[in-house]
């Protein structure tokens, strides 16, 4: 039977390992460095890459060199926490249960920090020596780049915060959620379906698989700022509710929206039934995604 925890911890060993790697080289660790490692390093779940690393060995059995791709992905989701964490943004204190950037560092060390890591994301993903011809490189590139962009995660955020202070309908919220959070799950997924060249049709059901557990994994995120244990999940609950902020929750209540992340995770599990067992990771996490406790 497919062992989810073993995998899991074996492939985030990969993906900490190949992080971890990215410094090595450095011939001193500036303040720069040190917090770009700080945030990078510090326990995260490392779902995108996970995610880009399962899309492809569910479509080829071959090991298709998606790990440098599946961290560049990571060192853009630790830019955005970074920068989300920050004082013109969420003022949070704590990330992952640890000083956020700014606070273990200063602010302008954090800006700096996000900024680089969002730059090496993209330093990382054009590299030569990956084993990809540059056509599949720059469509990976492009694939990335609009969903961390204006067209995407970005845009996702000035939407969130540009809403504080009105109330979005169920649609506007879902295409919010969409945008920040979504679309970089999306992305993850589809850039492991290209890389292991997965066919036309493989690639539509994993992009139908992503989007529907990137909604689910917001939708979840809601819920456990509502329900959640602030030790599990190494920061504080209920200030979503205390900022008044539009989440589904406070839309249709935690009960109809846990409701509403078991059926987007039923659907991403739909989605992969042409799919042999090589797609049970990708499986295990869309149920791992409604079941998480942080
Ligand atoms: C500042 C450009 C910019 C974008 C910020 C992603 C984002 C947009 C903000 C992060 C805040 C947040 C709660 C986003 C929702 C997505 C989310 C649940 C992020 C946390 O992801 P996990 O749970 O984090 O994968 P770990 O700690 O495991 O890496």
């Amino acid at each position: 039977m497919f062992d989810f925890k073993q995998y899991m911890k074996n492939q985030q060993k990969r993906v900490n390992e190949k992080l971890a790697s990215l410094f090595a080289q450095a011939p001193q660790k500036s303040r720069l460095l040190s917090a770009m490692h700080y945030s990078l390093m510090a326990g995260g779940k490392r779902i995108r890459p996970i995610l880009c690393i399962s899309a492809a060995s569910a479509a080829n059995e071959n090991d298709m060199d998606v790990l440098p791709t599946a961290c560049a992905i990571e060192c853009i989701h630790t830019y955005s926490l970074i920068h989300d964490d920050l004082p013109s943004m969420d003022n949070d204190d704590l990330r992952r249960g640890n000083p956020t950037c700014h606070k273990a560092f200063d602010e302008a060390t954090a800006i700096l920090a996000g900024d680089a890591l969002l730059t090496l994301a993209f330093e990382i993903l054009s590299e030569e020596t990956l084993s990809h011809t540059p056509q599949v490189r720059l469509e990976i590139i492009r694939i990335i780049a609009n969903a961390a962009g204006p067209y995407g995660m970005i845009e996702g955020q000035m939407r969130d915060i540009a809403s504080e202070t009105k109330r979005l309908s169920e649609n506007e919220l879902e295409q919010l959620h969409n945008l920040k959070t979504g679309a970089l799950i999306t992305a993850s997924v589809n850039a492991g379906a290209i890389l292991a060249k997965a066919t036309e049709k493989q690639q539509q059901q994993l992009n139908v698989y992503a989007q529907n557990i990137g909604l689910a994994f917001q939708v979840i995120d809601d819920v456990l700022n509502v329900k959640g244990d602030p030790e599990r999940l190494g920061k504080a609950v209920g200030t979503d509710s205390d900022l008044q902020k539009n989440t589904y929750p406070s839309l249709i209540g935690p009960d109809l929206a846990e409701e509403k992340a078991r059926q987007l995770v039923n659907n991403a599990i739909e989605s992969l039934q042409d799919f042999d067992s090589r797609a049970e990771p990708l499986r295990a996490i869309a149920n791992y995604i409604f079941q998480r406790d942080h």
